[in-house]
């Protein structure tokens, strides 16, 4: 217990000893509060790009500030004000490389943070929490045409976020998965909700028809057990050589509502990528992560880059810079 992710945030442990009803009407009036905040400047921002024209989907920044839920270093609780920083980075410009303007907000806006520490602070379990970050994506959804694209937060946060996101629409999403590890444990270390556990979660309720997997190289037997039992498709570097074209040239979606992307940073070689948690050597470079989002042809409906870990990042925020540019690059794949 003693390590700095750990100690990082502090809520209350405490809450039973108090009437019950005080706890729940307090924590009611809070989860209201939260909600209504995303509502209004989702509606404010779709409003906004609506009355602008012209956009058939909009990128909307959706930050989701949970690392409670990793098996290791909880680190990405910090991650999506560092992200936002490192986006409008005066270092870079704001042109994603194949020429959308970010500053336009029919390409990129955002609806700030679900305040998952604010509503862990007030006792609210993660049965309930996972339920408000999944009422937060709708809200953003319903306000057509923005797309949530949600910085993380651990791995968890997918499993809330792709169930509203197949609910709203509808149906099942295929989901183009990029991550060293698979995170499809039935359960870890006796947490269903556990960061490697989201996908068993997502597969379970039936809201991916098609799971791909790539960039897989810390993976253990039930990993290999359970992505046989749904019918994922997993890539492992071992063989990304061989699979790389396919890869680079990937169509997904047809008779789904759509697709969506979730990006592990750890997907990246740690040479490329050292702010992450699980440093697992031999993953991908920068550049075939682009090449596969550049090349897929799919309708993009949301994303999420997660495990952005900023108490592993180098002094200079390298890595933050890293995920900054993965989520521009997103944003551009959505926005049209
Ligand atoms: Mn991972």
């Amino acid at each position: 217990m003693m390590n700095i992710g750990r100690r990082g945030i502090h809520y209350l442990h405490t809450l039973n000893s108090v009437p019950k009803n005080l706890i729940e009407e307090g924590q009611n009036r809070v989860v209201e509060a939260s909600l209504t905040l995303i509502r209004e400047r989702a509606k404010l921002k779709g409003e906004l790009v609506r009355a602008l024209g012209g956009a058939k989907a909009s990128s909307s920044l959706l930050g989701v500030p949970l690392g409670h839920n990793s098996s290791f270093l909880q680190g990405p609780a910090f991650a999506p004000p560092r992200i936002r920083e490192a986006i409008w980075c005066g270092s870079t410009n704001a042109t994603t490389e194949e020429g959308k303007e970010l500053n336009d907000p029919r390409v990129l806006t955002d609806v700030g943070d679900v305040p998952v520490q604010e509503l862990r602070d007030c006792g609210i379990d993660d049965d309930r929490l996972m339920n408000i970050i999944s009422e937060s994506v709708k809200l953003v959804i319903e306000e057509d045409p923005l797309r949530p694209l949600v910085l993380g937060g651990d791995h968890s946060i997918s499993y809330p976020v792709v169930r509203a996101v197949s609910e709203k629409l509808g149906g099942p999403v295929d989901v183009l998965h990029l991550d060293a590890h698979p995170d499809i444990y039935d359960c870890f270390e006796g947490n269903k909700y556990s960061h490697a556990s989201s996908f068993a979660r997502i597969m379970e309720g039936g809201y991916a028809r098609r799971l791909l997997q790539v960039g897989i190289r810390s993976i253990t037997s039930e990993g290999r057990e359970q992505g046989k039992r749904f019918g994922v498709e997993q890539y492992e570097m071992r063989t990304f050589s061989k699979d790389r074209h396919f890869l680079e040239n990937l169509k997904l979606g047809d008779s789904v509502k759509g697709v969506y992307i979730s990006i592990d940073v750890d997907c990246l070689d740690p040479a490329f990528a050292p702010g992450v948690s699980h440093i697992e050597a031999g993953g991908l470079s920068f550049r075939d992560v682009l090449n596969i989002l550049h090349n897929l042809q799919a309708d993009v409906v949301a994303a999420d880059v997660v495990e952005f870990n900023p108490q592993r990042d180098t002094v200079d925020g390298m890595t933050a810079m890293v995920a900054a540019k993965l989520v521009r690059e997103l944003t551009a794949k959505i926005s049209k």
